[in-house]
């Protein structure tokens, strides 16, 4: 057999001076070769000599007939699927076998996921490798690690969780991507990108370590590899040399169009680039494939003869992905076609069977929803679903009333940016999720999308302030944890004015911890330039994108939650805010009992908590920090002076605006007097995905138990649970 690379189905490549097959080249890695100068010759002669096979290939293709899969909505019947409940039941099935898996696995994810929503496209579009990686290496001895790990329902079902994909992403469910707590076969869990060759490499070192034998993959996709961490990651590797294999799972897909916003994104960068120059030289890949199977096995000397003979080719080729690999120091290997089972199992076995191949690259090529014509057409939209019809790929989305916080923010924006031509956004891979494609739409040369790279945003923004540009970062709240150390030392320590918008902050729901916005407030305030701000309402995150509009000596931020809006008031006129007074709060509410200070949207449960205690005829005031830094001593000062019960409420970790608050009245002796001071924050521990509502409440901040905290601690002796429940039932 041969090896299918650029999307050609599996042929034998014959070499006309030596009739060498090009597996058979494959094969001689693990054989002595003596000769390096006397091999290359036939490599080359091979690489020209091929022309033959382009013809050979589409035969081939027609021959095969294709199944048309059951995306009917009824349930897929699947007899192969059937059969297996974990990997070892996959070991002795035909390559016809793990084709037909892949087959029913398309039909089980689409027609589970109709019905639950998730992520689609990305699961799809891997399913010949996952049957591919299961069948060949022996989970969970063997590792593997799925970067970002949203394409992992292929994988979940394959690995014990079949039977409970109904629950996926929701309360005590499956989770949506690995977890280590979960399974044993989710060698690492993820949600953030980009971290799979750094964990992968450590536990391949451990292996090393602990003399042990098992096998090590990390997938990665190539928008995933736009990160730098993926960089540190392989250059460690090829300097550690372990023996590691990292599967560059290629869907020229790199950023991240979501269904806030219509329409794909192009890939961005150079990296991408340079992949698709590499993938679209078929030429180049056999000959690179060849002369690695020299390169590697002949001696110091005439690797290096070879090294330059192929750094030659390389150039005329264009192959310059895999020389950046190849300096990096890995083994690189492709492209490869993603969808082909028994080329994928033929390469990995190989592989596998090496004694010491150190660090391996396979680049792959696939296609993000393969195989369900509505991913196909619309990856963009697909990559994460809403329930939806199987037969059409419709999304059964329910009309709201208001726009999402993203999309206020994105018009708020558009609505600084006509009237100040300083003002640029820049986003890390996600256009559709900030809302940052509309501004795009608007000013397309004041717009950057910079890939998966949260740490160069940053940096690159400060740049721009620095140059008098006025940048927007937007960045989901839990992936600017990645750009800390950029935050504090490029941005606040040099006071350069960067706006960072803070999206998805608190509570996310469905995808759970590692997307929660928990930090944010904590990590930021503490920053001594910068001012942190959060609104209560869509008009008040317009008065805020206007207010850090205006900051134009020092670093500014605010966060927003996921969701809708409240639709409470009249938006302002052509979307355009108004700037606040910096370090000023407001009271919504005069009460006289107790005192609810609220931080962001929950300020919206702190009214609902005053209406719950008023039936009761308990009178509360409700007030609307904005700002936690600078804080507003003034309105913090009143408020505890003159209520029995002052609570601060936030959805955010400990450290955060609570503790600002707390600071201030200690240090101001407002403690000293009688008022009783509480703060409700989320708990110190992380909240598992579910429904956001489901969360709110095992965080203990609903409106109730905002309510039934105030009234505990009026009465002073029952407990917070007792009011909790009356309200509740
Ligand atoms: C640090 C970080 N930033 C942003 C994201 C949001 N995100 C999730 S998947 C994705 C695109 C990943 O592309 P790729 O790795 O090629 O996988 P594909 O979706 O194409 O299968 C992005 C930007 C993330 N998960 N982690």
């Amino acid at each position: 057999m041969g090896i299918s690379f650029l999307g050609s189905p599996s042929v034998a490549f014959l070499c006309s001076q030596d009739q060498l097959s090009f597996s058979s080249l494959l094969n001689k890695t693990t054989t002595k070769v003596s000769n390096g100068k006397q091999k290359l010759k036939i490599v080359a002669a091979f690489a020209l000599n091929n022309e033959a096979s382009d013809e050979l290939f589409s035969t081939q293709q027609q021959l095969k007939p294709k199944k048309s899969l059951n995306f009917s909505g009824s349930k897929p019947s699947t007899p192969v699927l059937d059969t297996i409940n974990y990997p070892a039941h996959m070991t002795n099935l035909s390559v016809q076998e793990l084709e037909t898996l892949a087959d029913e696995l398309r039909e089980e994810i689409v027609y589970s996921v109709s019905k639950t929503g998730g992520h689609l496209s990305s699961s799809l579009g891997v399913a010949e490798l996952t049957v591919a990686l299961h069948h060949v290496f022996n989970a969970p001895e063997d590792k593997i690690i799925w970067d970002v790990g949203h394409q992992t329902y292929p994988h979940k079902i394959l690995t014990g969780r079949r039977s409970r994909m109904h629950t996926i992403r929701q309360t005590s469910g499956v989770a949506g991507f690995p977890k280590r707590e979960e399974s044993e076969y989710d060698a690492f869990g993820a949600g953030h990108s980009s971290t799979s060759i750094s964990a992968a490499l450590g536990m391949a070192v451990g292996r090393d370590l602990l003399g042990k034998e098992n096998h090590v993959v990390a997938v990665i996709g190539d928008g995933a590899m736009t990160a730098g961490q993926a960089y540190e990651a392989m250059n460690n590797a090829g300097y550690l040399d372990s023996n590691l294999i990292i599967i560059l799972n290629d869907n020229k897909q790199v950023s991240l169009p979501t269904a806030t916003v219509d329409g794909p994104a192009p890939p961005v960068g150079a990296l991408s680039k340079a992949l698709t120059k590499l993938s679209s030289s078929r030429k180049f890949s056999q000959l690179r494939e060849a002369a690695k199977s020299f390169t590697k096995q002949i001696g110091e000397k005439t690797h290096d003869i070879a090294a330059k003979v192929d750094s030659c080719i390389r150039g005329m080729a264009g192959g310059s992905g895999a020389c950046l690999f190849e300096e990096l120091g890995l083994y690189y290997i492709g492209p490869v076609d993603g969808h082909n089972v028994e080329d994928l199992v033929y390469i990995l076995k190989r592989i596998k069977a090496l004694p010491a191949p150190g660090p391996v690259l396979i680049h792959i090529l696939t296609e993000k929803g393969k195989g369900y014509a509505p991913a196909e057409v619309a990856p963009d939209k697909m990559h994460g679903v809403v329930k939806f019809d199987p037969q059409s790929g419709k999304q059964l989305k329910t009309r709201a009333n208001t726009l999402s916080y993203t999309q206020y923010f994105a018009e708020s924006l558009i609505a600084e940016a006509e009237r100040d031509n300083k003002i640029v956004a820049i986003h890390a891979a996600m256009g559709g999720g900030t809302g940052l494609n509309l501004f795009q739409k608007h000013f397309p040369d004041r717009c950057f999308d910079v890939g998966i790279a949260e740490q160069h945003a940053v940096t690159f923004a400060a740049g721009l302030a620095a140059e008098g540009l006025k940048p927007f970062c937007a960045i989901y709240s839990s992936f600017l944890q990645r750009g800390y150390d950029q935050v504090a030392h490029d941005v606040d320590l040099q006071k350069l004015p960067v706006r960072f918008a803070l999206d998805r902050a608190g509570l996310v729901g469905a995808d759970g911890p590692t997307h929660c916005g928990a930090f944010d407030t904590t990590f930021m305030a503490c920053l001594p330039n910068m001012v942190v701000m959060a609104p209560s309402d869509e008009i008040e995150l317009m008065n805020m994108v206007a207010t850090a509009a205006a900051i134009n000596d020092r670093p500014s931020c605010f966060r927003y939650p996921r969701g809708n809006g409240t639709g409470l008031s009249t938006l302002p006129p052509n979307n355009k805010g108004t700037p606040l007074e910096v370090g000023k709060g407001r009271i919504l509410k005069e009460g006289s009992k107790v005192a609810f200070l609220g931080y962001g949207t929950i300020v919206q449960s702190c009214m609902k908590a005053a209406e719950l205690l008023q039936t009761i005829g308990v009178s509360a005031t409700v007030a609307d920090a904005r700002f936690c830094k600078p804080l507003d001593g003034e309105l913090i000062r009143k408020l505890a002076q003159e209520h029995d019960v002052l609570i601060t409420v936030e959805e955010g970790s400990i450290g955060g605006f609570s503790s600002h608050v707390s600071n201030f009245m200690s240090l101001n002796g407002l403690l000293d007097g009688n008022v009783k001071w509480r703060p409700m924050m989320l708990p110190d521990r992380y909240i598992d995905h579910g429904s956001q509502a489901d969360q709110i409440d095992e965080a203990g901040l609903s409106s109730q138990h905002i309510a039934a905290t105030a009234l505990s601690l009026i009465t002073g002796s029952m407990g917070r649970r007792h009011f909790t429940n009356l309200w509740m039932n």
